[in-house]
């Protein structure tokens, strides 16, 4: 029986995937590296050492070099994150989380980012998770399931009673590789391996991802 349900936040709560682009690409700019927003989809819930190691590929960058990009890149995101509020919620997400709440399901939030903390109070939905795994709380990114694992022990609940909501392919691999229910949000193509696939949040009612997850 489902106890809780551990939402990615970029892509699936707020679309930043937006802003890390515009970040990326001015980063890039500056590099004199090509990049574009097709090259930016492979990015997606990637952790932002390995989203820029598939930017600068094998050009010879010193350690030294590769910290300084990733501090400049990260300093033009929050930067754009200052612009952020309640209004860059996606369709659909506060509603599904308001109904979660009265369901007595709880909600947790499974991130790579460093900024999930940062995006969630500017949304203004802090009040509304019980838990938040972050680019902070654990060593190996998704696609390992170290973070959705340590969202749910945060929630004090069982892999096999969690339900990871993400948008990225490494994301539903990191939830089925915990053990836990998968909705994958976007195309087949992407997030096909998800138990469950959604085009987006909007109009999405939890009795309808749960009678779906246990067919
Ligand atoms: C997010 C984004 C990625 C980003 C990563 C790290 O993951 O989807 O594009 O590179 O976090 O973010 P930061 O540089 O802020 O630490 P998720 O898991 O929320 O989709
Ligand atoms: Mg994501």
């Amino acid at each position: 029986n489902i106890q809780g349900v551990i939402f990615d936040l970029d892509g699936v709560l707020t679309d930043t995937a937006e802003l890390h682009y515009l970040a990326w690409q001015k980063l890039a700019d500056e590099e004199g590296i090509p990049f574009n927003r097709v090259a930016n989809e492979a990015l997606r819930g990637v952790s932002r050492r390995a989203s820029l190691m598939l930017i600068i590929g094998h050009r010879p960058y010193s350690e030294e070099q590769i910290q300084e990009m990733m501090e400049r890149k990260n300093r033009y995101y929050v930067e754009l994150l200052k612009n952020m509020t309640s209004k860059d919620l996606l369709p659909g997400a506060i509603a599904l989380l308001d109904e979660l709440r009265q369901a007595g399901i709880k909600i947790g939030i499974g991130s790579a980012s460093k900024n999930a903390r940062t995006v969630i109070e500017r949304l203004g939905i802090a009040d509304k998770v019980d838990a938040i795994a972050d680019g902070y709380s654990v060593q190996q990114p998704k696609p390992a399931p170290d973070l959705f694992l340590y969202a749910a022990k945060q929630l004090g609940i069982e892999p096999a009673q969690s339900v990871v909501v993400e948008d990225a392919a490494a994301g539903v691999e990191a939830a089925l590789a915990a053990g836990m229910w998968a909705v994958g949000i976007g195309p087949v193509e992407r997030v096909g391996a998800a138990h469950v696939v959604l085009p987006s949040l909007a109009g999405v009612k939890w009795a309808d991802i749960r009678s779906q997850l246990q067919k």
